[in-house]
């Protein structure tokens, strides 16, 4: 199952710590980001795991859920806050890390590209409540490219992470070649391409994601890559004359590299 367990909450501390990556980003809406939460045929709150909500943590805002117009039948993660909305009688208003529950169609229109952690998360929401099999299998493993660029290599492994994989470690030329026509298929293909599994250790090499050195196999560097010791993690190419080859890069860009930023790719077994 796609992202089933991203977006579902079980603890107050669950809570704070999807708020607290949603707080850092660039961008953040006011509805903030999906959570893994759907009202079913007989009304009531469920998680995408099944799990009723009434059983379990639950924050929502102040009269919420509220069911606006009767087809409001998804939760949400209130990014900011709303005016008018939250407060709580005899406290100071609580504007975050509260949910709400909107439409799908309108809270797919707020979804923000620019906001790197919640467009995936809002993505993997949608993934999971949308089941399908976005995995493609090649070897003993199975792929899967989440086309929005994210600026922190860190991001980018939590979220393979909850979908039970990782980042790619590419072991082969033919692994490698797998990979690179995988991104080409995608909507979205920015220049740095995708993450790679492969990050510099403080004695400055390479190491895989399994503590491999990168020395002893494998490897597509662009030729005079890597460049600088202060890149400390590496991607391989989308577009551009290096394609298909790596390069290492800052594990953490600025918001102005967006565009260029690599996209998401796990792999886990299958
Ligand atoms: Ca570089």
């Amino acid at each position: 199952m796609l992202g089933g367990d991203l977006a579902i909450i079980k603890s107050a501390a669950e809570n704070n710590f999807i708020f607290s990556l949603l707080k850092k980003q660039k961008t953040i809406t006011v509805w903030g980001v999906w959570l893994g939460l759907v009202r079913k045929a007989d009304k009531k709150f469920y998680w995408i795991d099944d799990t009723p909500l009434a059983k379990g943590y639950r924050a929502w805002g102040s009269g919420e859920p509220n069911n606006a117009r009767g087809i409001e039948k998804c939760g949400n993660m209130y990014g900011l806050g709303l005016l008018n909305h939250l407060t709580v009688e005899g406290e100071a208003p609580k504007m975050e890390s509260l949910w709400s529950n909107l439409t799908w169609s309108i809270l797919s229109k707020a979804l923000d590209r620019s906001n790197s952690t919640s467009a995936a998360i809002c993505f993997l929401s949608i993934a999971s409540i949308c089941p399908q099999d976005g995995w493609v299998h090649y070897g003993n493993f199975s792929y899967l490219v989440i086309d929005i660029p994210t600026l922190k290599w860190s991001d980018a492994r939590r979220t393979c992470e909850i979908l039970g994989g990782d980042l790619a470690i590419v072991r082969s030329a033919a692994e490698n070649n797998f990979i690179f026509d995988l991104i080409k298929k995608q909507k979205t293909i920015t220049n740095w391409g995708v993450w790679l599994g492969l990050v510099r250790k403080a004695d400055t090499k390479f190491y895989w994601i399994d503590d491999t050195p990168m020395a002893n196999g494998y490897t597509a560097w662009l030729t005079g890559k890597p460049d600088s010791v202060s890149q400390k993690c590496a991607h391989m190419y989308g577009t551009g004359g290096g394609a298909g080859k790596w390069d290492d890069v800052y594990c953490e860009n600025s918001p102005s590299y967006f565009t260029s930023s690599p996209v998401i790719l796990c792999k886990k077994k299958k």
